[in-house]
């Protein structure tokens, strides 16, 4: 597509889901570093978000960690979220921080320790039925650190039997994003360590289950583009994680390690038909010594400018020279998509939707850090770190 026009209306639709544990106090197991004005609770997370969105314009949708964001009453967070122009997004589930799960939460060899993963699983859904929102957001801990610890097979076979419960408890509108990583806390074997056995549980289980990508959670080198694009083809990308890394699952802003592998990522979605509300665009990073709000501005921007490229690939003068056999046209073509500049194109979009062309200086003038800074004292853990 390369109708500026048309460019700038696709970016129009686009929405990126942001963390509310990217607003909390986070750090490595070395040291939280805490930062003034960080959310106290659920509803300052919700503050903040809103913030996002508002020199923004496209992160209209907040993800929930349970029990990071425990609350008595999810409808009253739904409310007060859609007051300040937000909804709440993906339940992410966690059964990975209760010493019960020091074998595993799904995988357990102990079925009382897979029956109350499976209530927490089930306690999720509950929540999204309350919250409204579509999604539930599932990573599992689980693995061993030893060859012979637990017997491979029959830990997949456990995980089959909770995945299958949680996937009958879903609503007609539900969904199920299965999440893989390859390593970490186990170190000998994850239970869901990549993208071909999270395809296997979600073909399985039908219709309401996807996988997740979290661009993270790869092996140096891989190439996840092609993994985007051979979920696509079969029905079952259900969205990403967005984050980068230099080392192993760093979870910095997206598009800073490397821009260019974000570019090759939406270009599929783009070329494969998920530029959809299908396919969920979520952040899952932490900001451990930068400013929080403008680094989750900075990598909503991120997103919006390889989707930019993305859309400006000149998609008929590609499949000519791919056509021809050209190899050096056709990786020109792409280049050129990619060489584009288009933060002018993102400047004017906003400004026609009334706001500021540069939402991070926006967020500076906003007085909005000082603010908070001065009201909140104490700001909450996001749940990572030591
Ligand atoms: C695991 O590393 C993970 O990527 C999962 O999505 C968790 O829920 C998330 O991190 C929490 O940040
Ligand atoms: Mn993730
Ligand atoms: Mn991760």
């Amino acid at each position: 597509m390369t109708d500026v026009a048309a460019v700038k209306a696709a970016l129009k639709t686009q929405a990126i889901e942001t963390p509310s544990w990217a607003y909390g106090n986070s750090g490595t197991r070395f040291k939280v570093f805490t930062q003034p004005g960080v959310p106290r609770s659920p509803r300052e997370k919700l503050d903040d978000a809103a913030k996002v969105h508002e020199f923004t314009g496209a992160a209209p949708t907040v993800a929930l960690h349970i029990p990071w964001d425990r609350v008595d009453d999810y409808a009253a967070l739904a409310r007060y979220a859609e007051e300040r122009g937000l909804r709440l997004g993906a339940i992410n589930s966690n059964t990975f921080q209760d010493d019960d799960y020091r074998l595993g939460s799904v995988c357990h060899p102990d079925a009382a320790v897979r029956r109350k993963a499976v209530a927490h699983l089930l306690e999720c859904v509950d929540i999204m039925d309350a919250t409204g929102s579509r999604d539930l957001k599932l990573w599992f801990a689980d693995g061993t650190n030893y060859p012979g610890q637990d017997d491979i097979r029959a830990r997949q076979d456990r995980l089959a039997e909770a995945l299958a419960t949680v996937h009958e408890r879903l609503g007609d509108d539900q969904r199920m994003l299965l999440e893989y990583k390859f390593f970490e806390p186990a170190f000998y074997a994850t239970d869901v360590p990549d993208w071909g056995t999270a395809y296997a549980h979600c073909l399985k289980l039908g219709d309401k289950a996807r996988v997740v990508v979290d661009t993270g959670h790869h092996a140096p080198g891989t190439n996840i583009e092609f993994i985007v694009a051979t979920l696509l083809r079969e029905g079952k990308l259900g969205g990403f994680d967005f984050n980068s890394r230099f080392y192993a699952d760093d979870d910095l802003m997206v598009g800073a390690a490397d821009p260019f592998q974000l570019f090759r990522i939406m270009y599929e979605v783009v070329r494969g038909g998920g530029f959809t509300p299908d396919v969920a665009f979520m952040l899952d990073q932490c900001h451990n010594i930068e400013a929080k709000i403008p680094a989750i501005i900075r990598s909503v921007m991120n997103v919006q400018e390889a989707t930019a490229k993305a859309l400006l690939v000149d998609r008929a003068a590609l499949a000519s020279a791919q056509a021809a056999g050209d190899v050096l046209a056709a990786n020109a073509v792409l280049m050129d998509a990619y060489d584009t500049d288009v933060r002018p194109l993102l400047a004017e979009l906003r400004e026609e939707q009334g706001l500021d062309g540069d939402p991070v200086a926006a967020y500076h003038r906003s007085g909005w850090a000082a603010k908070t800074a001065g009201e909140r004292v104490g700001g909450a853990q996001a749940g990572w770190g030591a």
